[in-house]
């Protein structure tokens, strides 16, 4: 058996994405594979714990565990210091905790952070055996920077210099907790934090990458499946820094699909169907985050209008056929 810790940092409100990740991760997962599963949160109430308890239970090959961390870096929220330079308004404490895996999991020396607006789509397991000599992370490296430079504009020219090739993205990440703590990064994570001059368009990333200075490495970019690549790939002006191979690939042969822009309950990027299957397969309930009503009746929709046309044709026909009958039963008789 193949025990591998992994780990996750969300709120109250994204327990049901929560949900769905957890079971996509366990229903794909080899046999001869045990999840140690780790929930780091600050406001998940008792009830929502025992549903994500139950949809790890039902699959039995994983155990899930909760540990509130709220307090942790209070100092630098209250303050006022941690600057708050985000594009995005969902992003809360519990998002740079993710970098903090070394001082949670003292008993790990490497774990896999994960995010939880995904869904797996085969087995994963095969990231934990990354070599991660004198690495302090390994994960996928944002495919977009050569495209857009809104990407990494932020960074200040040194740290520019130092990431722009391996400026590694968010979704999931393995961590080397043991170098991480050995070389003390921590601190210098919470330096950047405190950091004003820093800007952190991308929270955690910047923070995570910064902190460990480009000693980093990484996973294919099918671990990391952007539903947008399929569009991006059709444009010929698109360039990355990865392998037009290897961006193929991503498509073809997912094993993690990321919604890093637009999410299924609020939007419909492609694989939204999907993401709803799991959704009501688990009997899920809709929250405050659900915006869109239904996105994934749009096909169903196609289909019944579909089929009501047939219907209609099919009852035009009966009551053809049953005016022309009597019309011949009268033509017999008289
Ligand atoms: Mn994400």
């Amino acid at each position: 058996m193949k025990t591998i810790p992994i780990f996750f940092t969300f709120d109250n409100n994204y327990v049901e994405p929560a949900a769905v990740a957890f079971y996509s991760l366990l229903n794909k997962a080899k046999e001869n594979v045990y999840y140690e599963m780790y929930v780091l949160h600050s406001d998940i109430t008792e009830e929502k714990q025992h549903l994500l308890t139950e949809i790890v239970n039902k699959k039995g090959n994983a155990k899930l565990t909760f540990t509130n961390t709220d307090g942790f870096l209070n100092e630098f929220w209250d303050n006022g210091t941690f600057n708050f330079q985000s594009s995005n308004s969902t992003f809360t404490a519990d998002t740079i905790i993710r970098c903090f895996g070394s001082k949670f999991f003292p008993q790990y020396d490497k774990i896999i952070y994960s995010d939880v607006d995904i869904i797996v789509v085969d087995d994963i397991s095969d990231v934990y055996d990354i070599d991660l000599t004198n690495k302090y992370i390994a994960g996928v490296k944002n495919p977009f920077t050569k495209w857009s430079e809104y990407e990494l504009s932020h960074l200040k020219p040194e740290h520019y210099e130092m990431l722009h090739d391996k400026y590694l993205g968010g979704g999931i990440w393995v961590m080397n907790l043991k170098k991480i703590r050995e070389d003390n990064i921590e601190q210098r994570m919470i330096e950047i934090v405190k950091d004003e001059s820093i800007v952190k368009r991308w929270n955690d990333q910047d923070i995570m990458n910064i902190s460990c200075g480009g000693k980093v490495g990484f996973l294919p970019l099918n671990y990391i499946s952007y539903p947008y690549m399929i569009d991006l790939l059709s444009n010929p002006d698109f360039e990355s820094d990865y392998s037009r191979e290897e961006l193929y690939d991503s498509i073809i042969n997912p094993k993690i699909i990321h919604f890093a822009a637009d999410k299924p309950w609020n939007s419909n990027p492609k694989y939204s169907n999907l993401w709803w299957t799991f959704f009501h397969y688990l009997g899920l309930e809709k929250t405050k985050i659900f915006k869109e009503p239904e996105c994934i009746n749009y096909e169903a929709e196609k289909f019944k209008k579909k089929h009501k046309k047939y219907k209609n044709l099919f009852k035009l026909f009966l009551i053809i056929t049953v005016i022309l009958a009597i019309f011949l039963v009268f033509n017999l008789i008289f």
